[in-house]
């Protein structure tokens, strides 16, 4: 399991503000517009509260002021609550929070008090980078065609999203295991494959990929192979899996933000119907 740390989270008020641009010039919605139209659902008022919680690990330096800053940022009421754990839960419900978000080592979830909806990070990380593929125009319905690199708790829910949108999936995971999986449909939260949508990468084959997802802890996953100028690599995977050389080589436009773009996912994941 890999944990943030207080480094990948050190540019990370930057980092948000710049791919907020950068996917509004892809897809044409800014982030909170684009999870209002995923989700169907929308903000009113809200009072988010954010519990530091110490099991495990423990607190994770600017790990609450980065969901801090993010709901800040989009316009939402949100607060850090001096106690943590049970305590800081107490203070959150007796304070009036409608929303809490909280993470130990193996989760990171919001749940709205009121409507009882919780949201899990890694799935609703997976979905929003996956839509922000999605949602840029293809010009060609037949060249709805995706590399996805990583098939874990993140990777495996942006599976579906690709195929709700009818996309032809190549697909790597360093684990042949769980690439078999994948590929067969059956196996931890796979999709079912029965249309044959889903096919192992073969990077001898010579595809070139406009649209890349990956999500794997590893860097240097993204092969020069399925480049082509101006790929789209949307990743939430720390940290980046395409060097220096070949986004500059290439003119890749990268989406990538180590916590604030699945955060405000999770939050429109539990927000109440428009
Ligand atoms: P996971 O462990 O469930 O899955 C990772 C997958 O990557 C595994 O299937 C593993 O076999 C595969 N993998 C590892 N090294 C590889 C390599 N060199 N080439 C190809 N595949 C490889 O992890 P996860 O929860 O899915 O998270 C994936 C990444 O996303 C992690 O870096 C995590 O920290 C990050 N993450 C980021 C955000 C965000 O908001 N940016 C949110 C959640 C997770
Ligand atoms: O980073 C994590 C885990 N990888 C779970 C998230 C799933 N992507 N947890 C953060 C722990 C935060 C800490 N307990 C705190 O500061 O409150």
């Amino acid at each position: 399991m890999a944990l943030l740390t207080p480094d990948d989270l050190q540019n990370m008020t930057d980092a948000l503000v710049e791919n907020d641009n950068l996917v509004c010039t892809l897809t044409g919605l800014s982030l909170d517009r684009l999870c209002a139209d995923i989700y169907k659902t929308e903000k009113k008022n809200e009072k988010i509260a954010i519990i530091p919680v110490t099991a495990g690990c423990g607190i994770i330096g600017r790990f609450s002021e980065s969901l801090l800053f993010t709901v800040q940022h989009f316009g939402m009421d949100g607060f850090i609550t001096k106690n943590t754990d049970i305590a800081g839960f107490y203070e959150a419900v007796t304070s009036g929070a409608d929303i809490i978000l909280m993470a130990d080592d193996l989760a990171f979830v919001a749940y709205n008090l009121k409507s009882q909806k919780i949201a899990h990070n890694q799935i609703c990380t997976g979905r929003v980078y996956a839509e922000i593929l999605c949602r840029m125009p293809t010009p060609d319905a037949a060249a709805k065609e995706v590399l996805v690199i990583g098939l874990g708790k993140v990777g495996t829910p942006a599976l579906e999203t690709f195929l709700d949108y009818g996309y032809s999936i190549s697909v790597f995971d360093a684990d042949s295991r769980r690439l078999n999986e994948v590929v067969g449909g059956s196996g931890y939260r796979c999709p079912p494959n029965s249309s044959g949508k889903i096919k192992k990468y073969d990077p001898n084959a010579g595809c070139k990929f406009d649209k890349i997802f990956e999500a794997t802890p590893a860097a240097d996953t993204v092969p020069e192979c399925c480049l082509t100028n101006g790929s789209v690599l949307s990743t939430p995977g720390i940290p980046c899996g395409l060097s220096k050389t070949l986004q500059e080589k290439y003119n890749v436009k990268i989406v990538q933000e180590p916590l604030g773009i699945g955060t405000l996912s999770m939050l429109y994941a539990v927000f109440d119907k428009k």
